[in-house]
Parts: C-alpha cells; sequence; structure tokens
C-alpha cells in the first residue's frame, strides 16, 4: 500500500475506511472528480513536456496523448475479478488505473525518454512501473506502464492521488486500440485461432517498430534530449 495513498483515505472523511461503495452517491462522484483533477494534472505535465521537447530540440517526443476515467461498471468488474471487498479503502489502495492517461509516442526510444522525463518531475513520485515492451503480455499486448502518484488540491488539502500513465508507439496503440475494441474487452467469445493471429500482429507491430527505429537513427542520429528538471 503505498503511503501517498493513505494519505487520500485519512484525509477525507467521505472515503472513511470500510465503507461500502455506491456508485450512484455523492460519495462516489466526489471521489470521481478527485481522480479527473489528477488525470488532468498528469496531462497538464505531459503536455508541457510535449512543448518543451518541440521548443528545445524541434523533435515530437509525444505524439499525442488521451485520458480517459475508468468506468464505475469496470472499476466494480475490475475488483470483483480481483477478488476485492467492495468498499473504498479497496478501491483507493488497490484500483491504480482510476485515472489513466495514454502517452502515444512515434519512436519506441520515445517510450524510454518519456520515462525518464516523467520520472525526473519532482512533484511526481512513481509507485509501479511494468515494461510490457521488454517482456510484453500473453495476449501480445505492449505498452510501458507507470502508476504515478500526482498532487491535487482539493478543500484546501494536497492530496495525493494515483494515475496510471500508459506509453506505448503508434504502432502499438493501433494494435491496443483494435484488440481492446475486438478481444481484450470484447463480449464475442474469442477462438484460440484468433487469439494466435492478434499473438502474430503483435509480433509484426514489434518489428516495424524496430525497423523504423533503426532507419530514424541511420538517417538522423541519436536523439539526446537531455531530461529537464520539472
Ligand atoms: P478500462 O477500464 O477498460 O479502460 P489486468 O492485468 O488487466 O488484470 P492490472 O494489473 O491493473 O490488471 O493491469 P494493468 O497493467 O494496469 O493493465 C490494465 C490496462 O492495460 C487495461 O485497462 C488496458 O488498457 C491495458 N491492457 C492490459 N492488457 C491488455 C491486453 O491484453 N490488450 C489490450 N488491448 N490492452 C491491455 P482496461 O482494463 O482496459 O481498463
Amino acid at each position: 500500500m503505498s503511503k501517498r495513498n493513505t494519505e487520500l483515505i485519512k484525509k477525507e472523511n467521505i472515503l472513511s475506511e470500510n465503507k461500502d461503495i455506491d456508485i450512484k452517491e455523492d460519495h462516489f462522484k466526489e471521489l470521481m472528480d478527485i481522480y479527473t483533477s489528477a488525470m488532468d494534472k498528469m496531462t497538464m505535465y505531459l503536455n508541457e513536456i510535449k512543448r518543451d521537447v518541440k521548443k528545445f530540440y524541434d523533435y515530437d517526443v509525444i505524439d499525442h496523448i488521451s485520458s480517459r476515467l475508468k468506468s464505475p461498471e469496470s472499476i466494480i468488474t475490475k475488483m470483483e475479478k480481483k477478488g476485492y471487498d467492495l468498499n473504498y479503502k479497496e478501491l483507493i489502495e488497490n484500483i491504480h488505473d482510476v485515472a489513466g492517461v495514454r502517452v502515444i509516442c512515434p519512436l519506441k526510444d520515445d517510450i524510454y525518454k518519456m520515462r525518464e522525463i516523467i520520472s525526473n518531475i519532482d512533484e511526481i513520485k512513481i509507485l509501479e512501473e511494468t515494461d510490457y515492451i521488454s517482456k510484453p503480455k500473453k495476449s501480445g499486448y505492449r505498452s510501458y506502464h507507470m502508476v504515478c502518484s500526482v498532487p491535487v488540491e482539493y478543500k484546501e488539502n494536497i492530496l495525493y492521488v494515483n494515475c496510471e500513465v500508459q506509453i506505448r508507439t503508434m504502432a502499438m496503440d493501433f494494435w491496443a486500440t483494435l484488440e481492446h475494441r475486438m478481444k481484450y474487452k470484447s463480449s464475442v467469445g474469442y477462438s484460440e485461432e484468433c487469439s494466435k493471429e492478434f499473438i502474430k500482429f503483435a509480433k509484426t507491430v514489434a518489428s516495424l517498430d524496430n525497423k523504423i527505429g533503426k532507419l530514424y537513427k541511420k538517417r538522423h542520429g541519436n536523439n539526446d534530449i537531455v531530461v529537464l528538471k520539472k
């Protein structure tokens, strides 16, 4: 359990320890507002990075940024699937992707540059990192995931709120978006054969990312972006 997350629980009596979740009540909406603020704050930092790198290096390390708040149904489904009690304490402590921000980069190397830049932002604490690029999921899914703790002003307090940042290339995003729609979150059953097809597509995408990366380096050299302290 992150210490920062505990602060979110303690400071807010709305999130009293074992109160059961009711997605229709104001407590839940208030909590979602807090997560929305974290998501917006993270997006703001990322937009600043995008702008600064463009300004100083004339380089687009980020193609685009998107964000989403996990739907109440998806939160409950995930908690049930993972066997958590449906109360606020369990939600805040264990579900790290309620606030989610996605960073889409042109090249695979950009992902690791972004990771470094994000970890140098003083206000942000990295709680967890998963490199699904060097170690893809069984499905073929590739992305770099970071669970960040983001400071958010709330009723004259500073709360530290978790926000998941997913960093991936445009090619990885193409695969993940379609696989998410067609298979990962689809209610339509998928055959073993189709799953194997998706794994093959993921390998094609990975190879494409590597080839484009090599070609870029050959023509433009390394992009030595010096990590700026924010
Ligand atoms: P939503 O609410 O639909 O946007 P998990 O491994 O999923 O049981 P965990 O430990 O939270 O749970 O994993 P992680 O690393 O946070 O991954 C969860 C998110 O990663 C998913 O969010 C997807 O966005 C993405 N993801 C993970 N695996 C796959 C995959 O096989 N295919 C695709 N397309 N995306 C994946 P949700 O659940 O979609 O959240």
